[in-house]
């Protein structure tokens, strides 16, 4: 950082295994070890999101902000702005992460019109480039805050005010070519405010081809200018509105099928997203990769006594067991990767608590791909889920699967049989017994 370092006393976060008593150490991710033959890295493919590390401020409903940040001296915004980025940085190569994830209007101040944005966002990109070549440090995808404004205070692309939808289509493109120049391997559209309060108010049917119109637009500018990088749809169920349209990851993906969408788009799937439409982000998972839809991760947690969106760092190994298991299943996540999108408490106000945050974020996803590996390479859990489905294998099952049953043929096998062979147990509790003697 220009004018000394930022995180002082604060060195270069090494692994050191599970014995260290170093807790600004990692005790599972070792960056190169290999796991099924690939380094870590590449399995995990870590970023941090700059709106909750470098900006976010503690702030709640019921009182301002508590974060103790000694660089954030105020003054000039787009100085400050620019001071933020070397701060990043530093951040970003302590810790060793490959990767970092922005909202433009968090990198770079919006000033007093779209053009002084616009300049405002690449006087910054232009930091950041720098510092990317000079680390290696890459963009694992960017996005444009469409929903602080009050211009959006309808949403943006399902916006009832047409110059809303126009000017959040300008910052869009704006921000796919920013991210295309800083050579992000993705750009996320996250929906904000893309919902509805209340329906009597609204014309859903209309609003939702607008958010298609505008998703097209953006993959038509993505061509246009050669960014080749991934496009993701985050779903996210409610907060702040009572219904967004991005709900969860089975409506997201009908929707971009019903718009001729499914070719350009996966999904960037948020464990608390995933709980605040009831579901386990394990099932969001399973359901996005067997669809082919699996992109990218926004990793943190809920609380469950909290029903909103607290975005904590991920600790429990379980969950994270959960989602590498899935994650290797379905082949991976490059060009996405796991991004925190997760901030420290209220009263975690201290710098040093962003590295305990994220380090403990990591060891839990490292571990969690060891054991998800350890079970994948015994096959265990495959075993016992091929023993459960054991009948469809019988030649009845065969044909059923390859569509050469009908009802009527089917009909014809139960008359003869008279019912139907017992079925076996389920053995819910010794599966939950044998994921246990991996941890
Ligand atoms: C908010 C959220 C966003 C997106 C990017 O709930 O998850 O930060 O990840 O806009
Ligand atoms: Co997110």
């Amino acid at each position: 950082m220009a004018g000394g370092e930022a995180f002082t006393g604060i060195g270069k976060v090494r692994y050191e295994g599970p014995a260290t008593k170093n807790m600004l150490a990692f005790r599972h991710y070792d960056a190169e070890a290999l796991v099924e033959g690939k380094p870590m890295k590449d399995h995990l493919r870590f970023a941090v999101s700059y709106w909750h590390t470098m900006r976010g401020t503690g702030g709640d409903p019921f009182g301002p902000g508590t974060m103790v940040r000694p660089w954030e001296t105020g003054g000039d915004p787009l100085e400050m702005a620019l001071k933020r980025v070397d701060v990043a940085f530093e951040f970003l190569e302590k810790l060793g992460v490959g990767f970092y994830c922005f909202h433009d209007r968090d990198v770079a101040p919006e000033g007093s019109s779209l053009a002084e944005a616009n300049r405002h966002l690449d006087t910054v990109a232009d930091a950041l480039e720098r510092h990317q070549q000079r680390t290696g440090i890459r963009l694992l995808w960017g996005t444009a805050n469409l929903f602080s404004h009050p211009r959006y205070v309808h949403g943006a692309a399902t916006s009832c005010n047409v110059e809303t939808f126009a000017y959040a289509a300008a910052q869009v493109k704006k921000a796919i070519e920013v991210t295309h120049r800083l050579g992000g391997a993705g750009y996320t559209f996250w929906g904000g405010r893309e919902g509805y309060q209340c329906l009597w108010n609204t014309d859903m049917k209309r609003e939702m081809d607008h958010l298609a119109r505008f998703m097209h637009m953006a993959v038509d500018h993505a061509k246009a200018i050669g960014f080749t990088g991934q496009f993701y749809f985050e779903p996210k169920p409610r907060e702040p509105m009572k219904h967004q349209y991005d709900f969860d990851a089975a409506t997201c993906i009908n929707f971009l099928r019903a718009y001729g969408l499914e070719k350009h788009v996966k999904m960037n799937l948020e464990t608390n997203h995933a709980t605040l439409a009831g579901h386990e982000i394990q099932h969001e998972l399973e359901y996005a990769g067997m669809q082919g839809f699996l992109g990218s991760v926004d990793a943190n947690t809920g609380d469950t006594l909290v029903g909103w969106d607290t975005d904590q760092f991920p600790t429990n190994v379980y969950m994270t067991t959960q989602m590498m298991y899935s994650i290797l299943k379905y082949g991976g996540l490059a060009p996405g990767g796991i991004n925190f999108d997760a901030k420290v408490r209220r009263e975690s106000f201290e710098p040093v608590d962003l590295f305990h945050a994220h380090i403990g974020g990591m060891d839990a996803f490292a571990r969690g791909l060891k054991i998800a590996a350890a079970m994948r390479a015994d096959g265990a859990i495959q075993k016992l889920v091929d023993e459960r489905y054991a009948s469809w294998s019988s030649p009845l099952g065969t044909r059923i699967e390859a569509g050469s049953e009908s009802f009527a043929s089917l009909e014809r096998e139960m008359l003869a049989k008279g019912d139907a062979t017992p079925c076996t147990s389920g053995r819910q509790e010794l599966f939950e017994n044998v994921i246990n003697t991996y941890l």
